[in-house]
């Protein structure tokens, strides 16, 4: 099929509790079903500090740890798992910046918020930090595999 690699890729994409609770879920999942990616993991989770540790242990000694901590516990989060070509990257795009105000408007952060403390929604930054955090959020019996019989490059 031309243009069509099948490199495909996986990323966490989650709605933090300040996007759910000001009801931006379904634009967010809108915007990647538009783009082109395949929904193949969804939940509704109030995350446990111990997953949130293992989720942010990079970031344990940053002096807005305990910060980070609180606010992605004020709610339950929608956790989804996007496949797709380059979808680590464009999903990264499609965000935005860390800090809101560097955002470009068309971005999620640059459209829906304005404080890096609530940027409304977290992305996987790699192909190993994808892997890491798809194990860590989702069991494999909840990784759903599925396609497009006709038509291949819908992934
Ligand atoms: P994320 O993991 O949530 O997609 O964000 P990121 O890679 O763009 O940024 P990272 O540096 O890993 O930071 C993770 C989250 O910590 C919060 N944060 N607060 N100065 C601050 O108050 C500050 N800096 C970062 C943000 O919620 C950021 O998304």
């Amino acid at each position: 099929i031309p243009g069509w690699t099948g490199v495909n890729e996986r990323t966490l994409v989650a709605v933090k509790p300040d996007g759910v609770q000001r009801r931006l879920v379904g634009e967010i999942m809108r915007r990647f079903e538009n783009r082109g990616f395949k929904l193949v993991a969804l939940k509704l989770v109030q995350a446990s500090e111990d997953l949130l540790r293992k989720h942010y242990w990079d970031l344990r000694s940053k002096p807005f740890f305990r910060g980070l901590m609180s606010y992605m516990s004020e709610g339950p989060m929608v956790v989804m798992v996007w496949e797709g070509l380059d979808v680590i990257k464009t999903a990264r795009n499609m965000l935005g910046e860390n800090n809101p105000a560097d955002s470009l408007p068309g971005t999620i952060r640059g459209d829906f918020c304005v404080e890096v403390g609530r940027n409304v929604i977290h992305g996987s930054d790699s192909v190993e930090s994808a892997e890491k955090e798809i194990s860590l959020w989702f069991g494999q019996n909840e990784l759903h595999c599925w396609v497009h019989n006709s038509r291949p490059w819908i992934y």
